[in-house]
């Protein structure tokens, strides 16, 4: 209907929430109080856009999208109730239930993995070391998610990783030229990452490591 405004893609869209978090998460770096800045609605919001991703890599991963989105939408439900990423920080800490599995802040931390894993994959897309997208995802599998992956997951990761479409495929399915991808995958690149030490921190200040 608006011919002259600017196209969405789902990149843009991806950029455009995680530029948004990074705002909120920026704000608080300057008033230095460390609570409650990042709600959990919005990153949800933010989450939940990145799940159009799987649809672009093949049948080999859909057993990553559920895992994945079944992970968002546990937090999804419980945005319900708690405000903030802190908030389900605090609750399973006094429950003794950050590490066991299906808690919500188990499920932060591997979804958190999960949006660094995106992170690497772009930085390596967009480097000139790597010219499949197999080689980009590969190692940047290898990386970010790996050390924390069973081996039967890893082993199904790199089987399905054979069956991951070109560059090419990839950029016709995003509705991206090299060009457009480039500058969407920048801003993700650096709008992502406040948002992922924002995390990482919400652990680490409750001596809770980040080896899992
Ligand atoms: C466009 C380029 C394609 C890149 C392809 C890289 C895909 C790697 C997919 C990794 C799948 C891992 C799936 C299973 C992980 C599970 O071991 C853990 C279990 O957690 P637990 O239940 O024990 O607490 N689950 C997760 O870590 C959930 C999130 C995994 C998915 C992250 C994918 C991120 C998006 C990839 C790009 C679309």
């Amino acid at each position: 209907a608006n011919g002259e405004t600017t196209m969405t893609t789902p990149l843009s869209a991806i950029a455009e929430a995680f530029e948004e978090l990074s705002r909120t998460v920026g704000k608080f770096n300057i008033n230095g109080c460390l609570d409650d800045c990042l709600r959990l609605k919005p990153f949800c919001d933010a989450c939940s856009l990145v799940s159009v991703l799987f649809g672009c890599l093949g049948i080999a991963f859909k057993f990553a999208e559920y895992e994945y989105c079944s992970k968002v939408r546990d937090l999804v439900e419980a945005s319900k109730i708690y405000g903030t990423l802190n908030n389900i920080l605090d609750i399973d800490v006094k429950n003794d239930t950050v590490k066991t599995h299906g808690s919500l802040s188990r499920n932060l931390r591997r979804v958190r993995q999960g949006l660094d894993l995106i992170r690497a994959l772009f930085k390596n897309f967009l480097s000139s070391e790597y010219c499949t997208l197999k080689e980009a995802a590969s190692t940047a599998y290898a990386e970010v998610c790996a050390p924390y992956h069973t081996w039967a997951v890893r082993t199904a990761v790199s089987t399905g990783m054979y069956a991951l479409p070109t560059r090419e495929q990839l950029l016709l399915k995003l509705n991206e030229t090299d060009e457009s991808a480039e500058k969407e995958m920048r801003r993700y690149i650096e709008a992502s990452l406040p948002v992922i030490e924002y995390i990482d921190k919400l652990y680490v200040r409750r001596n809770i490591s980040l080896d899992w």
